[in-house]
């Protein structure tokens, strides 16, 4: 029941579904040696989406500006290699929405609470925008607001679920979107959160 919803982006509902678990415990793992964060914006304002990498690299913000880089600036250290179960499960949806080639090199890890939201914008940091963006839903679930290439453009609502999976590219790589502030619940594996993974060829 794959649903392409727009040019170049595709839904994969629940493919996510039966490495839940196994997913959440790699997640557990690297954010014990990268914990979760709020970064600033380069104006100065705090992000309400708790974030943090693994891969070669990590996606940062801070007053200098937004960039990857190969090591977590709470450390120095590198951040934390990517679970293979994470790297082949992004792959392979790739390769379903047609891109045959993607070796993601940096997974952010997003962590909404109830009330969170992250304001309409585009990713635009990744050397190769011709590059997918593989997206893996867990949790909560979250109003994904997509829009389209100008701000102004009235964004569409999807509903992104617990397991659900999305790949971005081609002519939807660089739409605009967001996600509306997550709703109170309380999912059986997650509690009251939603992690969100985002899978890129950084460089
Ligand atoms: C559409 N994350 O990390 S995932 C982000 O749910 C981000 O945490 C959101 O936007 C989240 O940058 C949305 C789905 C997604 C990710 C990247 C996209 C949709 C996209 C890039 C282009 C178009
Ligand atoms: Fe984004």
């Amino acid at each position: 029941d794959e649903q392409a919803f727009a040019p170049g982006a595709l839904l994969l509902p629940g493919f996510a579904l039966s490495k839940a678990a196994a997913l959440l415990d790699t997640i557990t793992a690297v954010t014990a040696e990268a914990p979760l964060r709020q970064l600033h914006t380069p104006g100065g304002q705090l992000m309400q989406v708790a974030m943090s990498n693994c891969g070669d690299l990590g996606w940062v913000s801070d007053a200098r500006g937004y960039r990857y880089q190969a090591l977590d600036p709470n450390s120095d250290r590198h951040w934390p290699a990517m679970p293979a179960l994470i790297k082949d499960l992004a792959a392979e949806a790739a390769q379903r929405a047609g891109f045959a080639d993607f070796r993601p090199d940096a997974c952010l890890i997003n962590r909404y609470l109830p009330g969170n939201r992250l304001s309409l914008h585009q990713d635009l940091d990744e050397q190769d925008l011709s590059q997918p963006i593989v997206s893996i839903s867990l949790g909560l679930p979250a109003v994904f607001l997509f829009g389209g290439l100008t701000r102004a453009d009235k964004p569409a609502r999807l509903t992104l679920r617990h397991g659900d999976v999305l790949v971005w590219g081609g002519p939807s790589r660089l739409r605009f979107h967001g996600v509306l502030p997550l709703a109170d619940g309380d999912h059986p594996l997650l509690g009251r959160r939603r992690i969100n993974l985002t899978l890129r060829r950084a460089c």
